[in-house]
């Protein structure tokens, strides 16, 4: 699976952040949405591939596309008997998000992406779009951070298992009315928080690596990002756990309905019978083979953002593996034109 989807994925996320990259700094989120959506779909129906929709632009009456339950790739197309012998391919469940940061697209902010993360079929975690309670630590502290203990403790822990003071550690959280106890507590108990207006995945993400000087990420984002951070959190050795929030009285903006007791139904719906449960990266991410790959829009801590120049573009992504463990770091130059001036890139 991992062979020639590895290299394919990677251009599904370009192209979708190049489309996304042509409206930053627009003031128009919906389109730097809806281009990304588009450029990813047509990249991904060119792919050999059996391939679902579990995570995506939302149920199929709203989202014209990359909508959950979409089949896609060549071998799910109607007249795909003529190519692809079905029974050689084994089915993959696929969690998109082409515009990850919509808002930080759109206003020119750094750390958006175009992101994928890929696995077999039901290796995935089909999360509603709902809330998640998300904590994310680097692989030293795997296991030994817990989402149940308070920020304190685990600042505490994560100072022992990165063998660094507290006030030498940082800690995204989401700007968030949501969030202003737990900023306070973070503020009091040492350490410094970095506030971000959007974009959790890449947070997440970031704490799996050495350098980037994020050691955790805190607070509540929405489900289906958690589900994509945590795929790519198990591929790197992370730490990622993840809790619903159903509860409208604890967030009160957009993706949940007014009621605890319509929300707890819809999950009952859902098979979730345990509404409280939480989720570790293994279970949100379960597949034995575990793809993930983003493509920065903007620039962001992990990746560079599209730079245009005459007849062309650049671009720098990211996959990771949990199969072949690693985790790649690819940079592009896309020709657009016949003679792109690419000596004239800096
Ligand atoms: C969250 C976060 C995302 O949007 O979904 C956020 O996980 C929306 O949160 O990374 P609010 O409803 O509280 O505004 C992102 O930041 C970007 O899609």
């Amino acid at each position: 699976m991992e062979n020639t989807l590895g290299l394919e994925i990677i251009e599904v996320v370009e192209q979708a952040a190049i489309a996304s990259a042509r409206w930053m700094g627009k003031g128009e989120k919906n389109t730097a949405d809806e281009v990304a959506v588009e450029a990813m779909r047509e990249r991904m129906n060119k792919i050999y591939m059996r391939g679902r929709i579990v995570i995506g632009e939302g149920e199929r009456d709203d989202a014209p596309m990359l909508y959950i339950g979409e089949e896609v790739g060549i071998c799910s197309q109607p007249d795909a008997k003529n190519f692809c012998n079905p029974d050689e391919l084994i089915e993959i469940d696929i969690a998109v998000d082409p515009c990850e940061g919509t808002n930080l697209v759109a206003y020119g902010q750094p750390g958006s992406m175009a992101v994928l993360a890929i696995s077999q079929k039901g290796g995935l975690f089909a999360a509603p779009d709902f809330y998640m309670k998300k904590i994310a630590a680097p692989p030293a502290a795997k296991g030994k951070v817990d989402i149940n203990k308070s920020a304190t403790e685990n600042l505490k822990i994560l100072s022992e298992c990165l063998d660094r003071g507290i006030d030498e550690l940082v800690v995204v959280v989401m700007k968030r009315e949501r969030h202003n106890d737990l900023i306070k507590e973070i503020r009091d108990a040492g350490a410094r928080v970095q506030l971000i207006s959007d974009g959790d995945v890449g947070a997440a993400i970031s704490c799996g690596f050495a350098g980037t000087n994020i050691h955790a990420l805190m607070g509540i984002g929405a489900a289906p990002e958690g589900v994509i951070s945590a795929a790519a959190m198990r591929a790197l050795g992370g730490h990622f756990q993840g809790q619903l929030i159903y509860d409208p009285a604890i967030v009160k903006t957009g993706l949940i309905g007014e009621s605890k007791e319509a929300n707890l139904e819809r999950l009952q719906s859902m098979n979730i019978n345990d509404p409280d449960k939480v989720y570790d990266a293994h279970e949100l991410a379960s597949g034995e083979t575990v793809l993930f790959a983003a493509c920065g829009i903007t620039t962001g801590n992990l990746m560079q953002g599209v730079r245009f120049f005459q007849g062309g573009a650049r671009t720098q992504s990211l996959v990771i593996s949990n199969q072949s463990r690693t985790a790649r770091f690819v940079d592009t130059i896309h020709m657009f034109d016949k003679h792109p001036k690419v000596l004239e890139l800096h």
